[in-house]
């Protein structure tokens, strides 16, 4: 059988998170690198493989094909424990994960795409991305002050959704320093997943 194949950018948080739970659990793939700013994932023969024209996507040893950053990672992360067993843990490990893709990701992840990789002046961004990136900052920051991980006392899925691009954050122009528990909980999360720091020392 082939191998599975894993189409992303490896400065992309959301094509990392399917990434780190494979190399967690153990499962090879093959990475194939997609440049998400120049136009690869509209070609015709990306779109045949995502119509979406996003990464990431995987392709199944079998050829079947998954996309959606959260989707890909729940698939794999299916009887590991990744995800809690118990059911209100697991109905609060989805709310942080839907919550990710409508209230963190398109704040957070956009401002770190348009500051930092496509160089855009703080006056060419939307105000309310660093409001509501801000908002979403410290909607986690409540939480990490009560529990050492989003769900409870163990790594989940939704930590590791929401480490990607919060480790990021300061590529955006946010001040991670102002949520203390925030940031303490990205270097448990980044040690647990055995991936580089990559929070400066004081930012
Ligand atoms: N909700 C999707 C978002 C995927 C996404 O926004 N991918 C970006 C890279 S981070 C992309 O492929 N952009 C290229 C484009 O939209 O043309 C997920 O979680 O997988």
């Amino acid at each position: 059988m082939a191998t599975i194949k894993l189409y992303g950018s490896s400065v992309s948080g959301n094509c990392l998170k399917p990434k780190w739970i494979l190399d967690r659990l153990g499962i090879a793939h093959e990475w194939i690198e997609i440049d998400s700013f120049d136009g690869s994932t509209r070609t015709p023969e990306f779109l045949a493989l995502n119509p979406a024209g996003q990464v990431p996507v995987l392709v199944l040893e079998d050829g079947r094909i998954l996309a959606q950053s959260n989707a890909i990672m729940l698939h794999f992360a299916e009887g590991s424990d990744l995800i809690p067993r118990d059911a209100y843990d697991r109905t609060k490990m989805f709310e942080w994960l839907f919550w990710e893709q409508y209230s963190h990701e398109p704040q957070i992840a956009v401002r770190i795409a348009r500051k930092h990789y496509l160089g855009k002046r703080d006056d060419e961004l939307d105000p309310s991305l660093l409001t509501k990136g801000n908002a979403a900052l410290a909607r986690m920051e409540l939480q990490l002050k009560q529990t050492p991980f989003l769900v409870g006392d163990a790594l989940t899925l939704a930590d590791v959704a929401l480490v990607a691009y919060t480790r990021k954050a300061h590529l955006g122009g946010f001040n991670v320093e102002d949520y203390p528990y925030v940031r303490r909980w990205v270097s448990r999360v980044e040690e647990l997943l055995e991936i580089e720091s990559v929070l400066p020392a004081n930012g």
